[in-house]
């Protein structure tokens, strides 16, 4: 994150102090935060909380009555100390910058957040936090790769070296699940009740996903407190959406300029909001329906349908735009030959494997999210969006793949991007020849097996944790490797192999 610019500061510093003193256009908050109770304790409190749940919070106590339903963040590693400083020293309020794609943008500042615990610094300070019986909800933003899921079992990694320290040392966590189970662990014993544990991941079933992982884990410490878990702990299963770029310098300058304040982390997100919940939450929810959100029943249909579209389009327009050259979505789907190729992924491979959604035109979502996609005042980079590939790709796209596969589907638009992947990873330089900043925590593998693959060209599929047995299913190494030949003979023109797995799907599907 860039700070911002030192040495021509008199504008104030972001704090309570100073919302009265704030340009009448700017949306403080006008509720009294002195009342504020933190019933959520929330884990990960990375740009997307903040424009997300900690948005719609900030709505929702502009009525009186909610006032139990504060936030106090937690960051539980070394890298959010910059983050506790800074909302320390602001009061926990920072500013939120709305912009619509025609150019409209609302300017807020966010209250709902009223404490943070940086737990690095006390871990039992946010054992006893999750434990206080204020804490309704413990919700998590901690990232796919968070939940250390394997691709090839589907099962939860005991092998982590962070999991295994939780495993033999349950009283000094490193997992939020660690914490979680602590947390759990004291209340069950001095008898008050559970909390609800809500994932805001995109991982489909992220809630059961969640549940499995904290009563297998709890499990292995005492089987007793597993099955007080089982029995009074709720996981609702939630699908959440909005496009949150990377903070940038620009971003703070504007709301030095606009708000006449400096915030030294404030957050830029699209204007487009969603969150579909499951109603299952063990002690008491705020009512999020009263400021946008949905609950529903059964959220599978609507966090299959983002994922596999939004999420898995993310990630197709990033890895084929970073080879190109771009560095942002909007401008890379502007070009008409990555907005027809994300069209026909979606089209093809992904709508085929959605189930209908009451209320929901599918037509309409993807158009949508074409235009959300487009919005030319998102600068979200291409860095962001290939950021922990690794991590994503297996929940985004290959699942898709797989289940094409099962199907007995073509799915070779799909599994160019798998190519393109293993180039980027082996290059790490765009078809110009400069370099691709590649932020992976499997980044050393990645590239190490993608390197083989003029030696070897399914090298890079020998990945298991990641492919699975694709290497074993001639349907996907076929195509794959007619990619692979493609991308390194003229990898100096995506665009032209691009259209050219395209014009071969749409003749397939035309049946000439
Ligand atoms: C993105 C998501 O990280 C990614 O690859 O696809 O962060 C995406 O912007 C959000 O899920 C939007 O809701």
């Amino acid at each position: 994150m860039n700070t911002a610019p030192h040495g021509q500061v008199n504008k104030g510093f972001l704090n309570s102090s100073i919302l009265a003193s704030l340009p009448s256009h700017i949306d403080v908050p006008a509720y009294d935060r002195s009342l504020l109770k933190a019933g959520i304790v929330h884990i990960g409190v990375g740009g997307f909380h903040r424009s997300h749940q900690a948005a719609y919070l900030n709505e929702l106590l502009k009525s009186p009555g909610s006032e139990h339903w504060g936030i106090c963040g937690v960051g539980l590693l070394e890298c959010n100390r910059d983050l506790r400083d800074i909302l320390v020293k602001q009061d926990y309020l920072y500013s939120l910058v709305v912009r619509h794609p025609n150019g409209k943008i609302d300017n807020k500042i966010i209250g709902s957040m009223i404490d943070f615990i940086f737990a690095p610094e006390d871990k039992q300070k946010v054992i006893d936090k999750l434990a206080h019986s204020d804490t309704k909800i413990v919700s998590l933003t901690i990232t796919e790769g968070g939940y250390h899921l394997d691709s090839e079992t589907g099962d939860f990694d005991f092998d982590n070296e962070d999991v295994r320290h939780d495993i033999q040392h349950p009283d000094d966590p490193i997992t939020a699940f660690a914490y979680i189970i602590a947390a759990l662990k004291k209340r069950m014993t001095s008898g008050m009740a559970a909390f609800t544990v809500q994932s805001c991941d995109n991982i489909q079933h992220n809630g059961a996903i969640t549940r499995k992982i904290i009563t297998i884990l709890a499990k292995r410490q005492d089987p007793v407190l597993s099955q007080w878990i089982e029995d009074n702990v709720s996981f609702p299963n939630a699908m959440v959406d909005r496009i949150t770029p990377v903070t940038s310098k620009t971003d703070i300058d504007y709301v030095e300029n606009t708000f006449q304040a400096i915030d030294l982390w404030p957050i830029t997100c699209e204007s487009f909001t969603q969150w579909v919940i499951e109603d299952d939450f063990c002690s008491g929810r705020p009512n999020w329906d009263r400021v946008g959100a949905q609950f529903v029943s059964d959220v599978t249909p609507f966090e299959k349908m983002k994922i596999r579209l939004l999420n898995a389009g993310h990630s197709v327009l990033g890895l084929l735009g970073s080879i190109y050259g771009y560095e942002t979505i909007d401008e890379t789907v502007s070009d008409a030959c990555f907005a027809q190729y994300l069209r026909a992924f979606m089209d093809l491979e992904v709508t085929p494997l959605l189930d209908e959604l009451s209320g929901i035109d599918l037509e309409d979502y993807k158009d949508t999210l074409i235009e959300r996609f487009a919005n030319p005042n998102i600068k979200d980079s291409l860095v962001r969006i290939c950021s922990e590939s690794s991590a994503k790709l297996p929940k985004f796209l290959l699942s898709s793949i797989f289940e094409n596969i099962e199907a007995g589907r073509d799915t070779s638009l799909a599994i160019l991007v798998v190519a393109a992947w293993c180039y980027y990873s082996d290059k790490g330089v765009n078809q110009a020849q400069m370099a691709i900043e590649i932020q992976d925590a499997m980044e050393t593998e990645l590239a190490a097996y993608a390197r083989k693959t003029a030696v070897d060209k399914l090298s890079f599929l020998k990945i298991r944790s990641l492919f699975a047995n694709l290497i074993e299913c001639t349907e996907f190494t076929e195509a794959y490797t007619t990619s692979i030949d493609a991308l390194y003979s003229s990898p100096s023109d995506i665009k032209n192999v691009m259209n050219s797995v395209l014009a071969s799907k749409r003749k397939l599907v035309a049946g000439v």
